[in-house]
């Protein structure tokens, strides 16, 4: 309708694209007006579009083919699409529809799609094309769908400057920046327009474009760069996204050149209010801050003696007159700290700083918190912290930039890890998942309720200005989940992986998607079964970067990351009875659980336990015997993968097929280079042979 706005307008040339590509027609009704031959569709004062069945069927193959022959449309096939207000009254009663949400239904040939408003209806229009015929069935039944999180964000790691050992986007491993190049905002923003639109279509609706780590450079985006942000602004908001920039805490000093940036200084509290009326007369729709402070080396609230309730709210009444939020993260730790004073266990700080302060954050704060109580590891238990803050609104934090999980050259499909984290039962009393606990839902789905503080999911990407956007072509996958699990966190993530199969390759020989199934389905465990065991985690190499093994590149740092790998022994204590205490920072059943080595999944089993090599695991092997068998068995799946994707050829894109490949030969040598390292390693620490009888170098 008339306020449909920038939305809307996408609603619409989307189906005219579609339409267009499929010789269709497309009928735009003015509030009031009634199409003909869809008479029992209640318009209200709602727009209506029509368009063909097989225009929608196959828009997502003319996205990759334009050149397909047009088809004709099915007669009497329609699908109309209805924005509302939310107050849509149906036959049988009001739909009471929330923004996002929309609703589908099929009779009589005609596919309805309603949505709660202009997005709720782009969202529904994107459903029509992943589904495709399947919207159309005469059996199809009648879908009500709304996101769980009410915030689906994406965090960029991305700098102006290119970084001299980072490079330009911090642990972005598919080239430079899409923002960003020579010094300023691109002048050609047209990878920003398409990622814009791929992102609306699995239902992001918030980005944050620069590192959460603030420069100098990216700092002066909140001041002298507005125009630019605002540019980018422009091509998000159509699809339904808001931009967010990350600040840095001490941007009164630093652009603003104040002594100080104590919370309790009333000219400091001055410039970040007249700061955000700058932001939001540049841009109205601003999504807000994202903000590291105090954590490696950022600046934040500690060094005034105050804390982070101090400095979030801050930030936060700087933003509330304009409706914009803060995204303050927990990942909060000292990065010097002595490792052999037990009660600094990084694993710990989170819970310590945050804990306390439930209750003291502003009403549009949310607290972003990393998914595990370390950093991005490809296994940890879930953090504690999300369970702990009842009455804050929270955000779990994931990572689809392949930091710590092989940097975009190792096939690592991380649906599963985030399904696993989503849909974790981790509050007391059973009944709320994380997604529950950060969508404010009472339960795993629902209306939400009001009452309970809402905040979202949150995570890095991992685009970049490489042709296949992702370095990996396969990595493309890892976005397109993140999307559809942030929106339903109960998605099977195999079946995500087949729906981006599908739409990826479409048309494909059958050969295409049973290949990728077997490369990419397991492709987490295989990768966490090569790397770091049983949940100890790093292990990783400083010098490059996170990237393949160094069993003790950490182990005598001062960054808080051990495996206590001795001669009779692995694994960091973190138990309540004779370690960190760690443990205890759960709420029942996790606690006890954790606490109890009979009890403590094998999978963490070193995150939470010191043990000796002998110990026998649940799944009747000893650790070590473990660290040797399954380092030695993930090293010969990844070998098969190569001929497996080899047999390929031919049928998907040449340059596609090429790149994969040879990634696939840089997985094979990196996951060789892990099993080596940590099969000698762990057989010189220990003494103890492989019982397998495979060689040990
Ligand atoms: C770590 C990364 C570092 C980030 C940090 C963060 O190594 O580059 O700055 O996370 O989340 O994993 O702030």
């Amino acid at each position: 309708g008339p306020d449909a706005g920038p939305v809307g307008a996408t609603v619409v040339d989307e189906v005219r694209r579609a339409t267009a590509a499929h010789g269709g027609s497309l009928t735009v009704l003015a509030p009031g007006e009634v199409l003909p031959d869809a008479a029992s569709v209640r318009s209200h004062d709602l727009v209506l579009l029509v368009a063909s069945r097989a225009a929608a069927r196959d828009s997502a193959a003319a996205r990759q083919a334009p050149e397909r022959a047009p088809q004709p449309p099915h007669p009497n096939d329609a699908l109309v699409a209805v924005a509302t207000d939310g107050a849509l009254v149906a036959a049988d009663g009001a739909l009471g529809l929330s923004p996002d949400m929309f609703v589908r239904a099929h009779a009589d040939g005609t596919t309805v799609v309603v949505g709660g408003a202009a997005t709720g209806l782009l969202y529904g229009l994107h459903d029509v094309v992943r589904l495709g015929e399947d919207a159309f069935g005469d059996d199809a039944p009648p879908v009500r769908d709304l996101p769980v999180a009410p915030v689906r964000m994406l965090d960029h790691w991305d700098n102006i400057d290119v970084h001299p050992v980072m490079g330009q986007v911090e642990r972005g491993y598919a080239g430079g920046s899409i923002f960003y190049a020579d010094g300023r905002v691109r002048e050609d923003l047209s990878r920003v327009a398409d990622y814009a639109r791929l992102l609306g279509s699995i239902g992001i609706n918030a980005v944050a474009i620069n590192n959460v780590n603030v420069h100098r450079t990216e700092a002066r985006l909140l001041t002298d760069g507005l125009a630019d942000v605002a540019r980018v602004a422009d091509l998000f908001r159509p699809h339904g996204v808001r931009t967010y920039l990350s600040v840095s805490f001490a941007s009164p000093v630093v652009l603003g050149g104040l002594p100080t940036s104590d919370p309790a200084d009333p000219d400091v509290q001055a410039w970040w209010a007249a700061a955000a009326d700058r932001v939001y007369a540049t841009i109205p729709d601003f999504g807000g801050f994202v903000v590291k402070a105090d954590s490696e080396g950022q600046p934040g609230p500690f060094a005034y003696g105050r804390d982070h309730a101090d400095g979030a709210n801050l930030l936060a009444r700087a933003l509330r007159p304009h409706g914009g939020t803060v995204f303050w993260r927990a990942f909060v730790y000292n990065h010097e700290q002595d490792w052999r004073d037990r009660r600094t266990d990084r694993a710990r700080a989170a819970y310590d700083h945050f804990a306390p302060l439930d209750g003291r954050f502003d009403e549009n704060v949310v607290l972003q918190v990393k998914y595990g109580p370390i950093d991005f590891q490809t296994r940890e238990p879930i953090s504690p912290v999300l369970a702990a803050m009842p009455r804050t609104r929270l955000a779990v934090e994931l990572q689809v930039t392949q930091e710590y999980t092989g940097h975009q050259k190792h096939v690592c499909y991380l649906g599963p890890l985030w399904s696993q984290v989503l849909t974790f039962p981790l509050a007391e009393d059973a009944t709320r998942d994380v997604a529950a606990l950060v969508s404010g839902l009472p339960g795993r789905r629902g209306t939400p309720s009001g009452d309970l503080p809402a905040g979202g999911v949150t995570a890095v990407s991992n685009v970049g200005d490489d042709e296949f956007w992702t370095g990996h072509p396969l990595a493309q996958a890892n976005l397109y989940a993140y999307g559809r699990l942030a929106w339903d966190p109960e998605a099977d993530p195999i079946g995500l992986l087949d729906e981006w199969i599908g739409l990826t390759f479409p048309g494909a020989d059958p050969r295409v998607r049973e290949t990728l199934h077997t490369l990419m389905d397991g492709s987490w465990l295989t990768y966490e079964a090569y790397t770091a065991p049983l949940g100890v985690g790093f292990m990783v190499d400083p010098g490059r970067m996170h990237y393949g093994p160094n069993v003790d590149g950490y182990e005598y740092s001062k960054w808080g990351t051990y495996h206590f790998a001795d001669r009779d022994g692995i694994g960091v204590d973190r138990t309540v009875a004779t370690g960190t205490g760690y443990a205890g920072q759960y709420p029942s059943p996790w606690r006890e659980t954790y606490e109890d080595l009979a009890t403590c999944p094998d999978e963490l089993l070193l995150f939470f336990h010191h043990v000796p090599y002998t110990h026998v695991l649940h799944s009747g092997t000893t650790v070590i015997q473990h660290i040797y068998d399954t380092r030695a068995d993930a090293v010969d799946v990844v070998e098969s993968w190569v001929p497996a994707w080899g047999a390929l050829r031919g049928l998907v894109d040449d340059r596609l097929h090429a790149r994969v490949a040879e990634r696939l030969t840089e997985q094979v040598r990196s996951a060789t280079e892990w099993r080596d390292q940590l099969r000698s390693y762990f057989f010189r620490k220990s003494g103890v042979p492989d019982a397998s009888g495979r060689p040990i170098y």
